[in-house]
């Protein structure tokens, strides 16, 4: 993962390097007008994980981090379906926004400090906090991940599972063997097939996963949670507008919650005399217009996509298949026990 820094480069390349710079650092600057120019924002997503995201027959991609990309797309455009979408491996994702295939990356990714400042990218903020954890077939009785001292366990590459996996176990003196992959369908493949003891993956993803399976309840999620896995959308370096836009339009999506702002009540909330609705829409202030998007881009995001409660509940919610409550847990808003806290739009 190590590069060589910026500097040492420039220091080798001596005076041809300026040029490079600066081109670079033009070409950087221009993301909100090279999407503009070509009509579509380029977002980059997974191999499907209902909830987050996944592809229908029809062609169409859903999911809370598909809602990210739709609700860019409307903020830009006013309209949720200029995305062009890329569905990478896991292995892969960085290299392919760090080389301008992509203009985002939303798809279940964790934070980590080595990628914040070792890749050249920026973490634009949290769109869902997790934590790892293990599934393991309910016939094999294991109830617990301090039971899986010697086991087998698939593990997807390229990811911070593997690494919390080995931390895991050097912390509690077991043993493991991992079984990896870099593709999610051959590693579950290999698990339900019996070539590993447990799978482990982040919780939200093990719940997507188990969600699909063909008989969901011969499978369960163990109850440790053995790390922290805020996971978020990304950015390259070297362009802050475009990291303000992605940042501001999923504190918008939280703010709006926390407003009680919604896809539904949107064109009458612009009527509202709160001051803080009247900045999220735009009727006062120029927030939008400072990002060189319109001043009402958030009512373009509601009306398109909704506030983030929309989008968690018609993504990962109770009510639906993969079943994620809400209530009770870090994602929810920090007025309510939870963790989510926008920044002020003012
Ligand atoms: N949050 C972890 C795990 C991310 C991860 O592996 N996500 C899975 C689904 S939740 C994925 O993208 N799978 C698709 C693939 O790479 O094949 C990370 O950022 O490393």
């Amino acid at each position: 993962m190590k590069k060589p820094s910026l500097r040492s480069l420039l220091a080798l390349l001596g005076v041809a390097t300026v040029t490079i710079g600066l081109s670079a650092e033009a070409s950087a600057q221009a993301t909100l007008a090279q999407i503009k120019a070509r009509g579509a924002l380029n977002c980059q997503v997974g191999p499907s994980t209902p909830g987050f995201y996944s592809l229908a027959a029809d062609g169409t991609w859903s999911g809370m981090d598909v809602d990210i990309c739709r609700g860019l797309a409307a903020a830009i455009f006013d309209d949720p379906k200029k995305v062009q979408y890329q569905s990478v491996t896991s292995a892969v994702r960085f290299t392919a926004l760090a080389n301008g295939e992509s203009d985002v990356l939303s798809r279940t990714t964790t934070w980590t400090a080595v990628r914040d400042t070792q890749l050249g990218l920026e973490f634009a903020g949290v769109n869902f906090y997790d934590g790892q954890g293990f599934m393991v077939p309910k016939a094999s009785n294991i109830k617990s991940a301090k039971e899986l001292n010697g086991a087998t366990v698939c593990v997807l590459t390229g990811t911070t599972t593997e690494l919390n996996l080995a931390d895991y176990f050097r912390a509690n003196n077991m043993t493991f063997k991992p079984v990896t992959n870099e593709n999610i369908n051959v590693l579950v493949e290999t698990y339900l097939s019996g070539g590993c003891d447990a799978y482990t993956n982040d919780k939200s993803s093990l719940a997507s996963r188990r969600s699909s399976l063909a008989k969901p309840d011969d499978h369960m999620l163990l109850p440790e949670t053995i790390s922290k896995e805020p996971l978020g959308p990304v950015v390259r370096h070297g362009d802050a507008n475009w990291g303000d836009i992605v940042r501001w339009t999923l504190f918008g999506m939280i703010e709006a919650e926390e407003l009680g702002v919604t896809s539904a009540n949107v064109a009458e909330m612009t009527k509202s005399a709160n001051p803080n609705i009247r900045r999220l829409l735009g009727v006062e202030g120029n927030i939008g217009e400072g990002m060189g998007l319109p001043k009402d881009f958030m009512v373009r995001v509601l009306r398109h996509v909704g506030n983030y409660a929309e989008s968690y509940e018609r993504s990962v919610g109770v009510k639906t298949p993969v079943n994620i409550p809400r209530d009770g847990s870090l994602n929810a808003l920090w007025s309510k026990g939870g963790i989510l806290y926008p920044m002020p739009f003012r």
